[in-house]
Parts: C-alpha cells; structure tokens; sequence
C-alpha cells in the first residue's frame, strides 16, 4: 500500500494500545472508493448543514472524496468518506421533494441560481447510486480509553489522517491528541466521529497516513506534510473545457430537462 507508517513498531516503542476497530463508528471492512474525479452528487453544504447542494469530486484519497460545492470557490473544499451520509446521489433531493440551494458564499446572484443549476448539471457525469455505501451504525457504548491510538482527522488540515492518542473520556466525547504536535490540533468529539479510524484504516484504504510529528519541531514548523490526494484533470480547474476524458464516462449523464430549449449563455 501506499502508506509505509509501521504501526506495529510504533505500538512496540511507545508500550501502548490500539482501540479496537468494534469501538469505532466504520466498517470493519473500509468501503471501495468507486468515485472518480469531475463526477457530481449532492452534499451538505459544511458551513450551511440545512442546505443540501451540488458538489463536485475534485480528487480521490482512501475511502474518502475531496468535494466542492459547484458555484463555491476553491477554497472551501471538504473531504467525506463514501459511506458519509453527508453525501447522496444527484436526483435525492428532488425525490424528496426538496430544492438543491446555492452554496454558502455563492459567487453569483442568487436569481442566477436555477440556471447554474442547469447549466453545471447539464452533460455533466453523475456519480452513480452504487457508488455510495450506508453509513455504519452507532457502536452502542463509548468504549475509548484513556492512551489508546488511533488513526484521526486533523480538523485544521482534514486532508490529513495522523497517528493520534485518546487524550480523555468524558460521557460520550473523547480528546483527540496528535502524536509528536502540541495541543494547537487536538480537539474532543463524540466517540462515533466520522473523522476517527482505527489503527491500520489508512493501510486498508490505501490513504496516506501521515508520520507522528517529531516532538522537538512541534512548535509547527511547515515539513511540507505530504498531500494524500490524487489529482485529475477537470474542467473546473480551469475555465478552458478540459480535453474529453479517452475512457468511457463510468457515471450518468445528465440531461437537459427542458429538452430542445436552448440554454441562454
Ligand atoms: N502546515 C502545518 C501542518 C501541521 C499538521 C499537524 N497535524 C499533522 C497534527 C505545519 O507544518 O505546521
């Protein structure tokens, strides 16, 4: 795999544990990452959760997909596993009767909206149903311990997944601790987070687990922490039309509804 982390090695040194996988809100077995890059989906948008919007898959990494909100910018992108709920297919919001909104900070005006709409939807290559995988239930119990590893979300650079210790149990909330960084990262969350994997996730996915931080430079000196995401050429990229992908698109095309009316420019 493409991660080179020796957990086995680490555990032995520090004479600690890992949490056991039963204790985290994953599947044993990580979800296949069928998404390729330029597909679209519905997501909730981060910085508005009662809105449900489009999204676009800027690049793949494990289990998880690098999202942004078409007619956002480029720099609130998101990352969600495959199996977030977070995430539905193109179409799930009209079914249910409800409306896809403009992003938060929707870079046009908003009597723009349904045109974008139709306009980014327009030929553009859904991702299908299959794709998404249902999320796994709750474990029923906080079970974390005080000094057990895990594998963790950095929420200040989410591309990152780090080796991490569980700093404190409180109820339902655990503190996340990052190995070899001071406190600036650390955070407390419910046990079910999303953002917590077990010891061996990102070997499983194929993620990039990044290396503990050396405790003597962990007053946050830029290493240059390695990006997990493979990039693809898409078209939102750039404003050019990017070159017709050479394999057969594996999503859906979207249509045009309105049929044989043109689309004003
Ligand atoms: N650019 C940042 C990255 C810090 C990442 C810390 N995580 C891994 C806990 C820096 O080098 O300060």
């Amino acid at each position: 795999q493409s991660n080179h982390f020796d957990w086995d090695k680490y555990l032995k040194e520090t004479g600690s544990v890992s949490a056991p996988s039963e204790y985290f809100r994953q599947s044993l077995t990580p979800p296949t990452n069928e998404f390729q890059v330029g597909m679209k989906l519905e997501a909730r948008d981060p910085r508005n959760i009662g809105s449900v919007c489009v999204a676009s898959v800027i690049a793949t990494t494990g289990a998880r997909l690098r999202l942004r909100l078409d007619g956002s910018d480029n720099k609130n992108d998101f990352w969600r596993l495959v199996d977030s709920s977070d995430i539905q297919p193109v179409g799930t919001c009209e079914q249910e009767g409800d409306l896809l909104q403009p992003p938060l900070g929707y870079r046009m005006n908003v009597s723009s909206w349904p045109m974008f709409l139709l306009r980014t939807l327009t030929g553009s290559e859904l991702a299908p149903a299959v794709f998404f995988k249902k999320e796994p239930p709750s474990p029923p119990l906080n079970n974390f311990k005080v000094g057990m590893k895990i594998e963790a979300v950095d929420r200040k650079n989410p591309f990152l997944i780090c080796p991490a210790t569980i700093g404190g149990v409180k109820g339902d909330q655990i503190h996340i601790t990052f190995d070899g960084w001071s406190g600036t990262f650390d955070y407390w969350c419910k046990y079910d987070s999303r953002d917590i994997f077990p010891v061996g996730w990102c070997c499983l996915t194929g993620d990039v687990l990044q290396p503990p931080g050396s405790s003597a430079e962990k007053k946050s000196k830029s290493r240059g922490a390695t990006r997990p995401w493979k990039y693809g050429a898409t078209a939102l990229e750039s404003e050019e039309a990017a070159p017709e992908a050479a394999e057969k698109p594996k999503g859906i095309v979207f249509t045009n509804p309105l049929e044989d009316e043109d689309i004003p420019v």
